[in-house]
């Protein structure tokens, strides 16, 4: 039977890239999609998402937007980036928009769409929590109809990777964009999979690959990985603030084939003020959480160009 997913992202363009692969999955369901306006902006990610469903899916979805807001904002010219999908000519071949916006607002959407399921559903949320918060908030019945969550977020290097004012660094964005909600959904009795910056960092943005989609360009499914890799900036010499990981589609690639990772449980804690606010550190009396900390960086590859080639 194929494992339930509920997909709650922020419009990235590797959030977008893992829209695309779920719906190419033939081990998972998506039962539903949502989007927060954290790493993006709401309308074109919205509009982004919908179009991705409509070329790449078989229907019967709708994508829910979130009304949550920050504590800390993301850097205007990363939000930007759904703008720029959302004008790829593939998703705007048809001329128009099929795949409806829900009536619910994310949260609800959530909790609503898990309830509604006979299984249990595993969470991929590739943006912060907030959502998530909310809907427990709002529904704590449905932690029992949870499986797991699966997490882009959170790292237990001494490097996080933001880089911002009247912070230490040690933190990792979708945590640090709101660290109550990390906080709440740590406090509760959800199995959490942390895909964690110690994997991410070894999977960058590289020439090779690339060069590797534009050879493969024939199938459009990798010709839309490589379109969309083209409008973020590649490790090259050395990383920098801005240099693109494939943070998000490496998590989802997890929910698909965890073979292609290696897990560690660490007990940890969530700064939520302060300098080190959205810091996940570890601590003997912390709460567990299985940490994605390896992966087979030319598997992964492999892995996500095949499922591209199935579109
Ligand atoms: O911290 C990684 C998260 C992932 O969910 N996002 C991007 C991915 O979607 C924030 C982020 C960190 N560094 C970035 C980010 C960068 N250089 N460009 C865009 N987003
Ligand atoms: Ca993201």
């Amino acid at each position: 039977m194929k494992e339930k997913i509920y997909f709650n992202h922020d419009g990235g363009v590797d959030d977008l890239v893992s829209l695309f692969l779920l719906l190419k999955m033939d081990t998972v369901e998506l039962t539903g999609v949502s989007v927060i306006p954290a790493d993006c902006y709401l309308e074109p990610a919205m509009f982004a998402s919908r179009k991705i469903i409509d070329r790449f899916g078989n229907g019967g979805l709708d994508v829910a937007e979130s009304n949550s807001r920050p504590k800390n904002p993301f850097p205007k010219d990363w939000r930007m980036h759904a703008f720029y999908v959302d004008a790829l000519p593939i998703l705007n071949e048809s001329g128009t928009v099929v795949t409806p916006v829900a009536d619910q607002p994310a949260h609800l959407h959530l909790a609503e769409t898990v309830l509604a399921t006979e299984e249990k559903t595993t969470l991929l949320f590739t943006g912060p929590l907030t959502d998530l918060a909310r809907a427990l908030d709002a529904a704590p019945e449905i932690e029992e109809k949870i499986e797991r969550l699966v997490w882009m977020g959170g790292t237990f290097r001494e490097a996080g990777n933001v880089h911002e004012p009247e912070h230490d660094g040690t933190a990792e964005w979708n945590v640090f964009w709101d660290p109550e909600a990390a906080a709440r959904v740590w406090d509760s009795g959800i199995k959490i999979d942390l895909v964690a910056l110690e994997s991410t960092n070894q999977v960058p943005l590289t020439l090779d690959v690339r060069e590797r989609w534009a050879k493969e360009r024939k199938h459009i499914g990798v010709d839309f990985l490589g379109q969309c890799y083209a409008m973020v900036p590649p490790l090259v010499h050395f990383s920098t603030n801005s240099t693109y990981y494939l943070w998000d589609v490496l998590t989802t690639a997890f929910v698909g084939n965890s073979d292609l990772v290696k897990v560690q449980t660490i007990n940890s804690i969530v700064h939520t003020d302060g300098p080190s606010q959205g810091r996940t550190a570890e601590t003997a009396d912390g709460r567990p959480v299985n940490v994605v900390y390896d992966v087979n960086r030319d598997a992964f590859f492999d892995y996500m160009t095949e499922l591209a080639k199935k579109a």
